[in-house]
């Protein structure tokens, strides 16, 4: 049970505590240039109640077992079972507990699956979740296992002069042969996937944070030699993440350190260990020369999430990877809310809105589709997904919207202060805003098994004569590849009655069976239901599922009329921005309907002036505007439209779309974006970056309705800072590919910025993400150049994660080349490293919406792909589950 296999389906109703409990790990581990060995010492007591005699059962990834002894003897080999995969031991005693050493040997030099131990650019360094410590020692690796670490490294000095693990640091000393040692204990019981372990040569930036309760906390963000000055923002954002956990939550952090460490080998964004994060180098370093706006926000982002997990993660851990989203969906929420506090809550919101749309939705809608809590998986590591992390987040959000600020407040004190120490479930974690306010969440608690984005239907009808406005609001789930159920689920749907002069109406409600309504949320609890609203003396505009205040596809009946007059009036920023977005979405579909027939593409002037009129609307902050003016993608277009997709078309509807919208709005767009030149020195503070984001989009524009690239050109000339210089880099490329300008800038770009990694992921992916017919060939071009490297997963995501997820046109070319080489690509990957070839492989998921000729080359493709020979588990389960 709980032991996934190879091909092996594991099962949430198959859960069962372990046999044997265990107290305390204590390991030495020593490094070399060839090898690593490890040894650890066990202490095990059998469960009281647990199978009598039962085998001692022991996870193990690729291991070599070097030797065994239980309480200090060497265990005759009768007794035990050792292979690559585990350790099984017979015969075990049934009272009082043992201490089992345990020594393997490993390469962490030979490991580019980049899970367990492994160097990365000299340095070693570990990852563990979801089922990584296995592949350094034989353990019970899984969540609900917890004890308290204490870890010996031992390296020479001058290759590893720094040696890190979690917890305090507790002793260190010189060793002969210019070898060193330091030992850390880790006082707070933990699972092994929070284990971690760094050695090498570091730079090191220190600071320090004093907490609430006046504990000194010595903060410490290690990087490669050099570098150490480009974490100054990551510190700062640490320690704002500090302050705002006391002040909004109540939580103080509980070791004496907390170090991050940035890895340039990394498979994901970064890792929560306990007192010592290791994060992907791309979240930590920033320079002001080479970073963009959004480099700056994705680092204090992922700086606050892993600082928040130690308390919603560590502190509270997870009983089993079924309840991955307790400490997910909860993190990414609290990350939202400090970067809704600490920039724009608006403008956070729809980026967070337009993210799960973009991303969570086509998850959800397509065959990759799961609950938000799964009830199997073959590969934990494939459910990393967004489904875990931002539909999670929104079911937290919408607990809040239930029971209320003070309510959430509460639960949550509840949760930290009932579970501390515990390896939790979604039912505990629901249990505690019940207890706390009386809610009833068992409607609610559907969210977390039924798959699928619900879809609302609200339609209103006004009766003048007796001042009342009926809304039926009507909810639809319908059966996915999941099938997991479509019963009602219990959706707040936030609203407000806007008045004519941009006020909200606060009028009587009846509610018919189905819902109920409080003051600004109506409870949809029933397949249907019909709130009527009393003595209204105008027909007011509906302002519906304000915030999002629902992952649900919202379909209204409303005039388009009343959606401009939203657009310009409704005092809730989020619905202000969607109303506009919902309508601009229409024209982009319809326009692709028209393009494909190789109709002309009409626009809609009453939408474009609405969208002109908020771009440059100077009541509202930059930022806002920009997201107004940043019409959907191609794929969000593609989403729309659900079926028969042709991204041929959609890409010549949205260009057309885009130069209406700016010869109509050019004489004002010139001004805006002249005045939007900032003189004063680069800052990367939230307002600066909006009105850099205000200026890309109106190049875009400007570019469009020029049909030239001197503005492009001259901005990439002039540019004191990587957000202006790639976004005239981007455009260029994307709307000029063959221009002598563009090669030009491309080339001038590598040159300069050749020795920064992370700024050449760049180079790479705004290449990979042009849509023009020649897309697929400059990616393979770019595939050959020597500073690609597939087994880096930073710049395997840049080129092929970028070009299969991000290039519509490219990837889905018509003749299904872009898919036969993304699936070549996958491929080679997946020899080095299933993870992030499991993940680029994704991107396939929404084959069936494709036109059919896409759609056949697509499924020939991902059926040649399952019958290769040694996919791994990753990869295979991604494209099994896409072919569903
Ligand atoms: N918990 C880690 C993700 C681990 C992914 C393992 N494949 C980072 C995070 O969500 O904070
Ligand atoms: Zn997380």
């Amino acid at each position: 049970m709980l032991r996934p296999n190879q091909d092996q389906v594991t099962r949430l109703s198959d859960y069962r505590p372990t046999d044997f409990r265990l107290a305390t790990v204590d390991m030495r581990v020593q490094l070399f240039a060839e090898q690593a060995d490890v040894l650890t010492l066990l202490t095990l007591e059998r469960r009281d109640g647990s199978v009598a005699g039962a085998d001692l059962v022991l996870d193990g990834d690729e291991l070599t077992l070097v030797s065994l002894t239980l309480d200090g003897a060497p265990l005759d080999t009768a007794r035990y079972d050792a292979t690559p995969q585990g350790l099984t031991i017979r015969g075990l005693p049934d009272k009082g507990s043992f201490t089992l050493a345990i020594e393997t040997r490993l390469q962490p030099q030979l490991n580019t699956k980049l899970m367990g131990l492994y160097r990365s650019n000299g340095v070693w360094c570990t990852q563990c979740e979801a089922e990584g410590f296995r592949r350094i020692t034989y353990f019970p690796d899984r969540p609900d296992v917890l004890a308290t670490y204490r870890v010996r490294i031992e390296a020479d000095k001058a290759e590893a002069p720094v040696l890190l693990s979690n917890g305090n640091p507790a002793e260190h000393g010189l060793m002969e042969g210019g070898r060193h040692f330091a030992v850390w204990d880790d006082p707070f019981p933990k699972p092994s996937y929070l284990f971690a372990l760094v050695a090498g040569d570091l730079d090191r930036l220190g600071d320090h944070f004093t907490t609430m309760s006046g504990r000194r906390v010595a903060l410490d963000i290690y990087t490669e030699k050099g570098r150490a000055h480009e974490a100054l923002y990551a510190m700062d954002a640490l320690k704002r993440s500090m302050v705002w956990d006391e002040k909004r939550f109540g939580r103080e952090y509980d070791l004496d350190v907390f170090s991050i460490v940035a890895i340039s080998d990394f498979n994901m964004g970064a890792m929560e260990n306990k007192g010592l994060n290791v994060f992907n180098h791309k979240y930590v370093l920033l320079d002001p020369e080479t970073a963009t706006d959004g480099d700056y926000a994705g680092v204090e982002t992922v700086i606050a999430h892993e600082y928040f997990h130690n308390w919603t993660g560590n502190r509270i851990t997870c009983r089993d990877w079924f309840q991955l989203c307790l400490k997910e969906g909860l993190t990414v929420y609290r990350d939202q809310e400090f970067s809704a506090d600490e920039r724009s809550a608006a403008v956070k919101r729809i980026a967070s809105v337009r993210g799960l749309t973009a991303h969570q939705f086509p998850e959800d809608q397509g065959p990759l589709q799961h609950p938000v809590r799964p009830s199997e998986y073959k590969e934990i590591s494939n459910f990393y997904t967004a489904t875990i992390y931002d539909k999670g987040a929104e079911l937290v959000r919408m607990i809040a919207t239930i029971v209320g600020e003070k309510g959430f407040r509460a639960g949550m004190d509840l949760y930290f202060e009932r579970h501390d120490g515990d390896a939790a479930t979604i039912e505990d974690f629901l249990a505690c805003f019940v207890d706390a306010t009386g809610a009833d969440l068992t409607q609610f608690a559907r969210w977390y098994s039924q798959a699928g984005t619900p879809v609302l239907k609200v339609a209103e009808q006004y009766d003048a004569d007796r001042g009342e406005l009926t809304l039926t609001l009507s909810q639809n789930l319908a059966q996915g590849p999941a099938g997991t159920g479509t019963l009602p689920l219990h959706i707040p749907v936030r609203f407000g009655l806007v008045g004519a002069n941009g006020h909200d109406i606060e009028p009587v409600a009846r509610v018919g069976d189905g819902g109920t309504v409080t003051e600004d949320v109506i409870h949809l609890r029933g397949a249907e239901t019909t709130v009527v609203f009393e003595g209204l003396g105008e027909r007011p505009y509906v302002s519906i599922l304000r915030d999002f205040s629902a992952p649900v596809a919202l379909r209204t009946t409303q005039r388009e009329s009343d959606r401009l007059a939203l657009a310009r009036l409704d005092g809730n920023p989020f619905n202000r921005w969607r109303a506009l977005s919902d309508l601009v979405g229409e024209v982009l579909q319809a326009a692709t309907i028209e393009a494909r027939g190789g109709g002309e593409v009409r626009l809609d002037p009453a939408i474009a002036d609405a969208l002109i009129a908020t771009g440059l609307d100077e009541t509202l902050e930059p930022a806002l505007r920009a997201q107004a003016l940043s019409l959907p993608s191609e794929a969000d277009i593609a989403r729309l439209l659900g079926e028969n997709v042709d991204p041929d078309a959609i890409h010549t509807a949205r260009r057309a779309v885009v130069t209406a919208i700016a010869q109509r709005g050019e004489k004002q767009f010139i001004p805006l974006f002249e005045s939007l030149v900032d003189r004063a020195p680069f800052s990367p503070d939230a307002a600066s970056a909006g009105r850099r984001a205000l200026s890309s989009v109106l190049l875009d524009f400007l570019l469009a309705a020029s049909n030239s690239p001197d503005r492009a050109a001259e901005q990439y000339r002039a540019a004191d800072n990587m957000t202006e210089q790639l976004t005239a880099l981007t455009l260029l490329c994307h709307r000029f590919p063959e221009d002598a300008a563009t090669r030009d800038a491309l080339a001038d770009f590598y040159r300069r910025f050749e020795g920064n990694a992370l700024v050449i992921d760049k180079w790479f992916s705004l290449q990979a993400t042009a849509p023009s017919a020649t897309a697929l060939q400059t990616v393979r071009g770019l595939a050959g150049h020597p500073a690609f490297r597939l087994a880096n997963p930073n710049r395997a995501r840049a080129l092929i994660g970028a070009f299969a997820a991000g290039n519509q046109v490219g990837f889905n070319r018509a003749d299904g080349a872009g898919y036969a080489f993304v699936a070549e690509m996958i491929q080679a990957l997946d020899e080095l490293n299933p993870q992030i070839a499991a993940r680029i492989a994704t991107a396939f998921r929404s084959w069936r919406c494709f036109e059919s000729v896409r759609r056949e080359k697509a499924r020939a493709v991902l059926a040649q792909l399952i019958e290769k020979k040694n996919l791994s588990t990753d990869l295979k389960d991604i494209v099994e589950r896409s072919l569903r």
